[in-house]
C-alpha cells in the first residue's frame, strides 16, 4: 500500500490546508501501519501563479518543517521537494500528451482561477492537473489523501491511468482519493461561501497556522454569522456557524450531531470562544516544534533521505513509461 499527496509552497499554510490535507496524513501515518508514504511540497505548481524568489524560497522550507512539527514522523515517511526529483516533470510531459485540451479547460480550480486573474495567466495553470497526475502515478500510489476542492483532479488522474494503461498495458495504479469526514472544505470566516485558500487577498478570512495565536482566537471571535441566534449545520442558510462548526467538529474529532447537541442552549459568542480556544491547543504545540524544526540539522536529513528513496521509485517508473510509449534507441 502506497500513500501520496502534496501542498504547494504558495503561500503560508492555512487552517484549511491543515484540517483538509496535514491531519489526514497523520491520521493515515497511524492507522496504516504497513503503507508507505510519499509526502512532497509542490514547489513547481507553485510557479502556475507568479511568486517572488526569496518568499518562495522560505515557502518551501517553512511547509517541510511544518510537516514534521504537525506530527509527519521521520522514520515513517518519505518527505521531499518535488523540484528535485527531475521525473516529475519528465512524467508530467507525458501526462500532458494523454490528457485533452478540453478536459483541462473543464476544472473547475482553473476556471476560478483566470476568472480572477484575467491577463498573465500561464500555460502551466491550464497544464497543473498533468503534473499532478504524475506527481501521483510515479509512486503507483493508492491512496491519495486531499481536500474536496482536488476531487476533480483526482477524478482525471485516474482517467489517465486508465487511458495509458488500455493504450500501453498495465503500468500505473488507478489511485484512490481519501477525504476527511468534516473539514474537507473549509471556508473563509469573512464569506463563509468561499474556500479559505493561502492565495486568497483578503487575510481576514484566512487563519495562517503560523500566525500569533491570539490574531488566529480573534479572527474567530470576528467570523461572520447570521442574524438567527441558534446553532445547528446548515450549509446553505447559515454557511458561517456551519462552517465553525465544520472547523470545531475537525479540530477536536467529535460529530457535529454531537456539536449540536451540546450547543443546542447555547450564544454563538459562547460558541466562537470555546472554539477559539480549541484552536490554542492545537496550534501552540504544533508552532513551538516548528520553531524547534526551522533551522535544524534534522529537517536537512530528512528531505536529503526523501529525496533518495522517492528518486529510486520515480526513476524506476519513468524508465518503464518510456519503454512502454517505444522512446528508446
Ligand atoms: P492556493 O490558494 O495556492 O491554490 P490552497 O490553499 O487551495 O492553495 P493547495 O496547495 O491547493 O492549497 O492544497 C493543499 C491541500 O490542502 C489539498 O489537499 C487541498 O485539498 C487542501 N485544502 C486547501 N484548502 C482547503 C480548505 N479550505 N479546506 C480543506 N482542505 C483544503
Ligand atoms: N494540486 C494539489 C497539490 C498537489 C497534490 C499532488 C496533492 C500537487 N500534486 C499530488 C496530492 C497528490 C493542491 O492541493 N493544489
Amino acid at each position: 500500500m502506497r500513500l501520496v499527496s502534496g501542498i504547494q509552497p504558495s503561500g503560508n499554510i492555512t487552517l484549511g490546508n491543515y484540517l483538509g490535507a496535514i491531519k489526514q496524513y497523520i491520521k493515515l501515518q497511524e492507522e496504516l501501519k504497513e503503507a508507505e508514504i510519499f509526502i512532497f511540497i509542490a514547489d513547481l505548481h507553485a510557479l502556475t501563479v507568479p511568486q517572488e524568489r526569496q518568499a518562495l524560497q522560505k515557502s518551501i522550507k517553512s511547509l517541510a518543517a511544518l510537516y514534521l512539527a504537525s506530527g509527519l514522523e521521520r522514520d515513517r515517511v518519505n518527505l521531499f521537494i518535488q523540484s528535485e526529483i527531475p521525473a516529475h516533470s519528465q512524467l508530467g510531459y507525458i501526462m500532458e500528451s494523454t490528457v485533452y485540451v478540453p478536459e483541462l479547460q473543464r476544472m473547475t480550480q482553473y476556471k476560478d482561477k483566470i476568472a480572477k486573474q484575467k491577463e498573465g495567466i500561464k500555460a502551466s495553470l491550464l497544464t497543473y492537473p498533468a503534473l499532478m497526475a504524475a506527481d501521483i502515478l510515479l509512486y503507483n500510489a493508492d491512496l491519495v489523501p486531499i481536500g474536496d476542492d482536488q476531487k476533480q483532479h483526482l477524478e482525471l488522474t485516474r482517467t489517465l491511468a486508465e487511458r495509458f494503461n488500455n493504450t500501453y498495458g498495465n503500468t500505473f495504479v488507478v489511485p484512490k482519493g481519501y477525504f476527511p469526514k468534516t473539514g474537507a472544505r473549509i471556508m473563509s470566516l469573512t464569506e463563509p461561501t468561499k474556500k479559505m485558500s493561502k492565495s486568497e487577498e483578503n487575510p481576514k478570512g484566512t487563519i495562517y497556522l503560523l500566525d500569533p495565536i491570539n490574531q488566529s482566537k480573534n479572527k474567530i471571535r470576528s467570523a461572520v454569522t447570521d442574524s438567527d441566534t441558534k446553532i445547528y449545520y446548515d450549509k446553505k442558510n447559515k454557511p458561517g456557524i456551519s462552517n465553525l462548526l465544520d472547523i470545531y467538529s475537525a479540530l477536536k474529532g467529535s460529530s457535529i450531531k454531537e456539536l449540536e447537541k451540546q450547543y443546542q442552549n447555547s450564544s454563538y459568542r459562547e460558541l466562537k470562544e470555546d472554539l477559539a480556544n480549541l484552536l490554542e491547543v492545537v496550534i501552540t504545540p504544533i508552532q513551538e516544534k516548528y520553531f524547534q524544526i526551522i533551522n535544524s540539522k534534522e529537517l536537512t536529513e530528512t528531505l536529503n533521505i526523501g529525496k533518495e528513496r522517492a528518486s529510486l521509485i520515480a526513476s524506476r517508473t519513468i524508465a518503464k513509461v518510456y519503454r512502454k510509449l517505444g522512446i528508446l534507441r
